[in-house]
């Protein structure tokens, strides 16, 4: 243990990442500035010959460092497992989806764990980044890795420390945000450290791994459930006739115990709607309801009907009907100024109003085109002169460079959900959670 930690301080060691996505590619390209040989893991061919190219494909990650990293040898990837064999500390960035039935998904973790299993080395430091069910680490891992029966704590070394990349994000990226990490043992856990200490700014020691996968769950679940709660709020607004965007703002002047969280058309992306679900199954094997998990996934996944029924309802004021109307979507991403449309309540305004018999259409700046089912729907060119021709115009998602004004000025009725419209007044504004 003691010469394994003096080589990880020497960075006398081959760091591995497995998964390189928006989690694992930048986190290799820190650990290869940081003059650490690193070897990336994908499964996906073209992404690792991409790289192995220099081309980079994650927009945090800067093109020049990666190219700089390649052509010095630092960096390299491979799809081939059996590198583990050559790799001192390997960190783990799969995807944790949900199946279809809201459970979790793990295959892509068990298909690394038979990998690990098969490749495991003395003195392997392993470290699980995933957002995963507490308890993963311990029961799924651990098992794999001592499997010959090497010893974790002694002669293999495992650790869970989640993930908090926030795509896009101006100020905070992988090295400044601080690192939570927990390990099995209080040797895998200084071992951790030694290899997170050469790329993290700050490190967040933990006492367990389960300390360390429910910290990222609590993280997660508390937005999930205080943007429910906003999302209520906006519901019980409208039948109280009051605008709940007035209520949110005056209550974000309190300067301390109170955090502002806005309602929306419903919950997007690949983290918030996912994650609590990993805590809520867990539970449900403990034989434990976790009743504010739940109940914020109901608010939020009924939040897209919410909006159809607005879209509605205004369009039966001017005698209209959904059934039969053209409807402009303006913004498909699940948040501003990104073209991420994994789980975008935007899809499902789209699919509902199609159901009702409306003619949709989208414009996105991000986003040319989305899959549904079997087939595909083309972002249209947006021109205010044309959006008189829609019988009603629906802000899902608020991309800056959107013209409100000229919308309004436009369109001749206007759904809005994320209050894109705060500052215009006119009778052809409905604004969700708002009288009227
Ligand atoms: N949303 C609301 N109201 C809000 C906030 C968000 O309706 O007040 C909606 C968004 O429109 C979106 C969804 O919820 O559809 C998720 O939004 P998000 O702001 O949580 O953005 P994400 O999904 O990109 O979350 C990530 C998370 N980062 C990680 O998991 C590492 C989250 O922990 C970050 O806090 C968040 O980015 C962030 O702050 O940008």
């Amino acid at each position: 243990m003691q010469d394994l930690l003096k080589r990880i301080e020497n960075k006398d060691i081959t760091v591995g990442v497995i998964g390189l996505g928006y989690v694992g590619l930048p986190l290799a390209v820190e650990f290869g500035k940081a003059g650490l040989r690193t070897i990336g893991i994908d499964i996906d061919k073209k992404r690792v010959d991409m790289l192995n190219r220099g081309t980079n494909y994650i927009q945090d990650v800067s093109d020049a460092e990666l190219k700089a990293l390649v052509d010095a040898g630092t960096f390299s990837a491979t799809t081939d497992f059996s590198s583990l064999k050559h790799i001192d500390a390997v960190c783990i960035a799969v995807p944790t989806p949900l199946s279809k039935t809201k459970d979790p998904d793990i295959t892509y973790i068990l298909s690394v764990n038979s990998e690990l299993e098969r490749y495991v080395h003395k003195n392997l430091v392993v470290i699980l980044e995933s957002t995963t069910y507490p308890g993963t680490t311990r029961e799924l891992l651990q098992p794999a890795l001592e499997a010959s029966g090497l010893k974790v704590g002694t002669d293999v070394f495992l650790l869970f420390s989640p993930e908090r990349v926030d795509p896009g994000n101006p100020v905070y990226q992988t090295k400044n945000t601080p690192k939570v990490i927990g390990g099995v043992t209080d040797n895998c856990l200084r071992l951790g450290m030694a290899v997170y200490g050469h790329v993290m700014d700050k490190l967040i020691p933990v006492s367990s791994p389960e300390a360390a996968e429910l910290t990222k769950l609590l993280e997660n679940t508390f937005r999930s459930i205080n943007i429910g709660l906003a999302n209520e709020m906006a519901i019980m607004c409208s039948k109280l006739g009051v605008n709940v965007w007035e209520v949110i703002d005056a209550a974000a002047t309190k300067p301390f115990g109170f955090m502002k969280f806005t309602p929306g058309p419903g919950l997007g992306g690949h983290c918030i709607p996912i994650d609590p679900h990993y805590l809520s199954w867990k539970m449900r094997t403990l034989d434990y309801k976790a009743r504010f998990i739940e109940l914020a996934s109901e608010i939020n996944s009924a939040m897209p009907e919410y909006v159809v029924e607005l879209v509605g309802s205004a369009l039966n004021r001017g005698s209209k009907s959904i059934n039969g109307s053209n409807i402009l979507l303006l913004g498909m991403a699940y948040k501003p100024d990104i073209d991420d449309v994994r789980e975008s309540p935007a899809l499902d305004v789209y699919a509902l109003l199609e159901a009702k018999g409306a003619k949709v259409e989208f414009h996105d700046p991000y986003v040319n085109r989305i899959k549904f089912d079997s087939r595909f729907e083309e972002s249209i060119k947006l021109d205010m002169k044309n959006l008189s021709q829609y019988d009603c115009v629906v802000i899902t998602t608020n991309h800056t460079e959107y013209d409100v004004n000229a919308i309004v000025e436009n369109a001749s009725l206007i759904i809005d959900t994320r209050n894109a419209t705060a500052k215009l007044k006119s009778e052809k504004i409905v604004r969700l959670g708002a009288s009227g």
